[in-house]
């Protein structure tokens, strides 16, 4: 196995590569490095300092999107990017939203319910995460629900980058003991739970569960 990613699995953006190279069925190893403390070695392969990069020898690439991109071109099947002009762009711009809108929305809470739990052994601060599901959530879900409309995957007929994007940021709402209101979003929440039951991500998030557990 020459594939190393580095990272930690609780992080949505390492969730998003782990996906992917798991519905290509490419091995790979884990090699645990957190988002915090870095040591100046880290920011020769990753010079923003963040998590994931990829390592196959001595190839390193940061950055979800572009390991992403890359791992299409070195073993393009199955495709998790579409053929379409069209429907790439729109599948870009879906995974930049997720990257970004997102993730600024839900991410504040996995870090409140989680991180801080686990990692720094200090309570939330639940001010926040109310802010964040209340006031801002729902306009995030209801233009989710919009896209959605009678899809089963977002973009085309088949699962791919949009979905794995979406689906990693959702993973840890889940983590933080949150879930989409299925009567307020029934096409997001169904959406959601299709996209969690696929083996790639079924296994991931098991695994995350009993670390956050054993923690
Ligand atoms: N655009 C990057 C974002 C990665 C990212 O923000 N990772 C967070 C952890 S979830 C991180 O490493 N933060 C540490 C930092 O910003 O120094 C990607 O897609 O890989």
């Amino acid at each position: 196995m020459s594939i190393i990613i580095h990272g930690v699995n609780a992080s949505p953006f390492v969730r998003k590569v782990r996906v992917a190279l798991a519905e290509k069925n490419i091995p790979y190893e884990l090699k645990p490095q957190v988002p915090f403390g870095q040591p100046p070695e880290y920011f020769k392969i990753s010079p923003l300092g963040k998590i994931p990069c990829f390592q196959d020898g001595d190839y390193t690439l940061p950055d979800s999107s572009c390991i992403i991109a890359y791992l299409e071109r070195t073993n393009p099947k199955p495709a998790l990017y579409p053929e379409n002009p069209k429907e790439y762009g729109r599948a870009l711009f879906l995974e930049e939203y997720g990257d970004s809108k997102l993730s600024e929305t839900l991410g504040p809470v996995f870090f409140q319910r989680v991180v801080r739990r686990v990692i720094f052994k200090q309570e939330p601060d639940e001010t926040i995460v109310r802010k964040k599901i209340d006031e801002e959530v729902p306009k995030v879900f209801d233009w989710l629900e919009s896209q959605i409309g009678d899809r089963e995957w977002l973009v085309g007929t088949r699962f791919g980058i949009a979905d794995l994007t979406l689906g990693s940021q959702f993973a840890n709402f889940g983590h933080a003991g949150e879930s989409v209101d299925a009567k307020r979003w029934p096409r997001l929440s169904a959406y959601i739970e299709r996209v969690h039951a696929r083996p790639s991500f079924k296994a991931l998030i098991e695994e995350e569960r009993q670390g956050f557990k054993a923690a």
